[in-house]
């Protein structure tokens, strides 16, 4: 039996997260990462030695790097300003594209990067990993498997006062924060658990007089399916345990309800079959770190989702056009916020979210 050749990948943009995206490479059988690329040339020699690619291999811009390296997929953790002209540029050289979150600050950009990776035959997935943590897969496989019957009410819950802005000093500068950076992350967990959503409305505060955009934002979601679910993301939450950078879920059904609380404790109810506790703690993989250890994993495992698809030629679950969804949320609770009225969802793809 012959294995299928080792995917050839490359890292656009080596700053704070990448990291996280290159320790993962490391560890996932059937792709390598054989070049990278960063404009900043400080950024691009640390991660360089770090990860062992020779100096040949580091390239100051990506057209460079795709005209001299032989790809077959492109990891691009840049911030959201470059993912168009890069995501553009890899579908134009016919490889293989994923794009870091949020995919695209408009929807015009986002549906150009989707039609041009359509255009070129070349696979594109937004590197949307919330969903893809040890606990949310849990609630997840708990629901398929009947554990609550079906769900009808939804609570999808992220408070912290946890300082994002010293690692990521950029969030603290856009006229948007919360719901664009990370509430888009429980957004799609939302429409992972429950399904797309019909309607929308959701309120904005900012209460870190030191940052520009919203940093409390709560929605109200109803669901194409008839569920309802509530939204809550806030990094001005002050609170006796800090659980940065745990998502707590609460979802009710027709036959019980599940928990997912404080340090991954799955509560499942069942009304006659009584009550389960699951410890869902993900991995503490040996270059990761408290607290950051559930997102990380989270990064290795949609990596590795990515490297099943394109080996099985099947879509990702968070694909680009899976993710125009996910943004036609985010860009609806905006609305909602500014205009202080419910709003119809308005997305022009067809749903892939896999719930
Ligand atoms: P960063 O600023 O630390 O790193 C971005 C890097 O990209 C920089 O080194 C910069 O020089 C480089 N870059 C920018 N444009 C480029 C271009 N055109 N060509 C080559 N290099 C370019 O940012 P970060 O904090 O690492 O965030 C990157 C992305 O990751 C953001 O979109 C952020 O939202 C996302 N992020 C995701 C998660 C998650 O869990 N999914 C967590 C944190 C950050
Ligand atoms: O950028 C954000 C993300 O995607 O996950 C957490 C984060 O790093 C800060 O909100």
């Amino acid at each position: 039996m012959t294995s299928a050749p080792t995917l050839r990948g490359a890292q656009i943009g080596c700053g704070f997260f990448a990291q996280n995206h290159l320790h993962a490479w490391r560890q996932i059988d059937g792709a390598d990462i054989v070049a990278l690329c960063d404009s900043d040339p400080a950024r691009l020699a640390a991660t360089g030695a770090a990860f062992d690619i020779a100096e040949a291999r580091r390239f100051a811009d990506a057209a460079t790097l795709l005209s001299t390296e032989a790809l077959d997929f492109v990891d691009i953790a840049t911030t959201v300003d470059s993912h168009r002209a890069l995501v553009e540029l890899a579908a134009a050289r016919r490889v293989h594209v994923i794009c870091q979150k949020p995919f695209a600050a408009t929807s015009a950009d986002a549906h150009a990067m989707v039609q041009a990776c359509d255009e070129a035959g070349v696979r594109l997935m937004v590197h949307e990993n919330f969903r893809w943590q040890t606990p949310v897969q849990a609630v997840r496989r708990a629901i398929d498997g009947g554990a609550i019957g079906t769900p009808h009410w939804g609570r999808l819950s992220f408070r912290s006062a946890y300082d994002v802005c010293r690692t990521q000093p950029y969030l603290a500068k856009g006229a948007r924060f919360i719901i664009e950076d990370l509430g888009i992350h429980i957004i799609d967990i939302a429409r992972f658990l429950l399904g797309d959503v019909a309607t929308l409305s959701a309120t904005i505060q900012r209460v870190n007089p030191r940052i520009r955009g919203e940093d409390v934002a709560t929605l109200l979601m109803c669901h194409q399916g008839g569920a309802t679910s509530v939204v809550d993301c806030s990094y001005a939450a002050h609170r006796e345990k800090e659980l940065f950078p745990q998502t707590l879920i609460e979802i009710d059904g027709s036959e019980g309800s599940l928990k997912l609380e404080a340090d991954y404790r799955l509560t499942l109810h069942h009304r006659h079959r009584g009550t389960q506790v699951i410890d869902c703690e993900p991995p503490l993989h040996p270059w990761a770190e408290r607290p950051w250890f559930n997102i990380q994993d989270s990064v290795l495992n949609i990596q590795a989702h990515w490297v099943d698809c394109l080996r099985q030629g099947r879509e990702p679950q968070t694909s680009g056009r899976d993710n125009l969804h996910t943004l036609a949320l985010v860009e609806a609770a905006y609305a909602s916020a500014a205009s202080g009225q419910a709003v119809r969802v308005m997305s022009s793809a067809p749903s892939a979210s896999g719930a």
